[in-house]
């Protein structure tokens, strides 16, 4: 807990809980490095406001997350006013379920991407909920704070004599004017972990050098808000990032932006910042492949310390590349990693499969395509179509085909289990023991992502890993298969 500097004036609330309520339990390794920004955001912008500041990130508190003892808490500790993230799907019934546990009295303020497609479904299930901020929350916060008349909020659903009242939609920030997260709030470390054992001590941290995106993949709805805004592309100068960078002790760092490169020259001009600040960190980054059209760009990168892209390749076929409004073909996808394999870099591939029309000997192609062009290491994901998504019209026309109220697609052929079961065939297929050496190989050799130290640590607790994977196949039972499906036939 974290003493905000006293000024003369007693300030509003004495003492403010932000909580991130996603327990250990429900999140995936990738999930639980990375702090929870948003909600970051929203403490930092609320500072003015409070004497004190909590940020509890129950992914990371065992004791807290049981709900009895968390409601304790927010007594003993006097907390007068709670605001809460939610981000993602998951966890949504427990969630609810803890927000109506929070004592009444406290004003109790929830925002983030989730809470802002569920605005209406929260304040019906939750009446300890006073407001849902959608959208955006940093300015929206500090007019709640500062008691701006409810109605003249905007971005803002509450309740009123019984009345739902939605105010209109908040205009989105520049990018320049955000206060990056104060990390002094921090109660933890953000430490690489894999099914729950710890990794060479490797910290992390996100941070974000712009908003939006100014592309339109059909798919994606990370370029729109939940409520099916556009988030108009907005950067923050080169300094504020670079300083923001210098200023976090995690050894590794998540560019969060949707596309970070999107604009190439401010990209090489990041880069010789950091360079010249010797700033000596690893990053990570989400991007798209026209990262291959620029071998400058990518030089200055791999000095700055860009270990690895997670690259949004989507799919082989050619048609549903079209049908996303990619703006690029398999062929351009083979000519990006002809160059970007050449480089000390991690290359993640995500795809998406289960598209409209995609048969099953498709989505089978999809990990031997990977093999071949040579990506190091793949995601895929079934296809969502969100509320606001261009691809809604489509599936809705298709003949046989149905979206879930989760945004989940699956057709009349292919149902949801038998989709898993393709992407476990998928998975099979690509993540053999062959496949798990040769990373291990390029990211020790080529890309160095782990120093000296990390690697010997590494190497140490390489028994436990293994044992801590195959326990957690075995708790899942599905260890049998897991170890034929590697070692003997994958069907
Ligand atoms: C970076 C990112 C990641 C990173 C790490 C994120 C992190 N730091 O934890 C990585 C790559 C690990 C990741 C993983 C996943 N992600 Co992701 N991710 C993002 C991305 C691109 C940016 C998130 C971010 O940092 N935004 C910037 C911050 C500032 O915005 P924000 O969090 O929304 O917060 C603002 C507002 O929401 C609001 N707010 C938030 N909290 C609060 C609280 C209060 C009190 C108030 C008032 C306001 C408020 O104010 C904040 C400041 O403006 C978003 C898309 C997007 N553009 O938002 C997807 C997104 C969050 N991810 C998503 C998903 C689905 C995932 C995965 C589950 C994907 C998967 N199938 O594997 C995984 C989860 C991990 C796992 N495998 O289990 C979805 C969530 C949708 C949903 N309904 O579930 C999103 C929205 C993308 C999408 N449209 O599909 N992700
Ligand atoms: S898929 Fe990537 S490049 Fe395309 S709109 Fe979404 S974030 Fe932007």
């Amino acid at each position: 807990m974290i003493e905000v500097k006293k000024t003369q004036k007693k300030k509003k609330y004495s003492h403010g809980l932000f909580l991130n309520p996603y327990t250990e339990s429900s999140s995936t390794s990738a999930m639980r490095i990375f702090p929870p920004v948003g909600l970051e955001y929203i403490a930092t912008s609320s500072k003015d406001y409070m004497e004190k500041i909590t940020v509890l990130d129950l992914r990371q508190e065992k004791e807290l997350s049981d709900t009895n003892n968390l409601v304790d808490f927010i007594r003993q500790e006097e907390i007068d006013f709670i605001g809460v993230s939610l981000t993602w799907d998951r966890q949504f019934d427990e969630i609810c379920d803890l927000l109506n546990k929070i004592p009444k009295e406290i004003p109790l303020i929830v925002g983030g991407y989730k809470a802002t497609e569920c605005a209406v479904e929260l304040l019906d299930r939750c009446e300890t909920v006073d407001i849902v901020v959608r959208g955006e929350g940093e300015v929206t916060i500090k007019e709640i704070l500062s008691d701006v008349p409810l109605k003249d909020i905007l971005g803002i659903s509450y309740r009123e004599n019984g009345e739902l009242i939605h105010t209109g939609f908040r205009p989105f920030i520049d990018a320049e004017d955000l206060v990056p997260p104060d990390r002094s709030l921090r109660r933890y470390k953000y430490l690489l972990s894999l099914n729950g054992v710890g990794v060479a001590n490797l910290s992390f941290d996100s941070v974000l050098t712009a908003r939006g995106c100014p592309f339109n993949c059909k798919f994606c709805t990370f370029n729109l808000n939940p409520l099916g805004q556009k988030r108009k592309y907005s950067e923050r100068s080169i300094k504020s990032v670079v300083d923001e960078i210098e200023n976090t002790t995690a050894g590794v760092i998540l560019f969060g932006d949707d596309e970070v490169f999107a604009n190439k020259k401010r990209s090489e001009q990041i880069c010789d910042e950091i360079i010249a600040r010797k700033l000596n960190k690893r990053f990570i980054a989400q991007t798209r492949i026209d990262i291959a059209k620029h071998p400058q760009l990518l030089d200055k990168m791999v000095k700055a310390g860009f270990k690895a892209l997670l690259i949004g390749i989507e799919s082989p076929h050619d048609w549903v590349l079209e049908q996303f409004n990619k703006g690029f073909n398999s062929n351009d996808i083979r000519e990006a990693f002809k160059v970007l394999t050449k480089y000390p870099i991690y290359c993640h591939g995500y795809f998406i499969y289960g598209n409209i029309g995609e048969t099953e000997e498709e989505m089978l192609r999809i990990p031997e395509f990977a093999k071949e062009i040579g990506v190091d290491g793949m995601t895929f994901n079934k296809l969502r179509i969100e509320k606001f998504s261009a691809l809604k019209e489509i599936a809705e026309k298709t003949p046989g085909y149905h979206v879930t109220d989760r945004g989940e697609l699956y057709s009349d052929m292919y149902s949801h289990a038998a989709l898993k079961k393709i992407g476990r065939r998928m998975r099979y297929s690509f993540y053999t023991p062959g496949r798990f050496v040769k990373i291990l190989r390029k990211n020790i050799f080529e890309v160095k992502f782990f120093r000296p130290s990390e690697l010997i640590l590494f190497v140490l607790t390489a028994p436990i890993l293994i044992l801590a994977a195959l326990w957690g196949e075995l708790k899942k039972g599905r260890l049998g298969d897991t170890l034929k499906r590697t070692f003997i036939k994958n069907t």
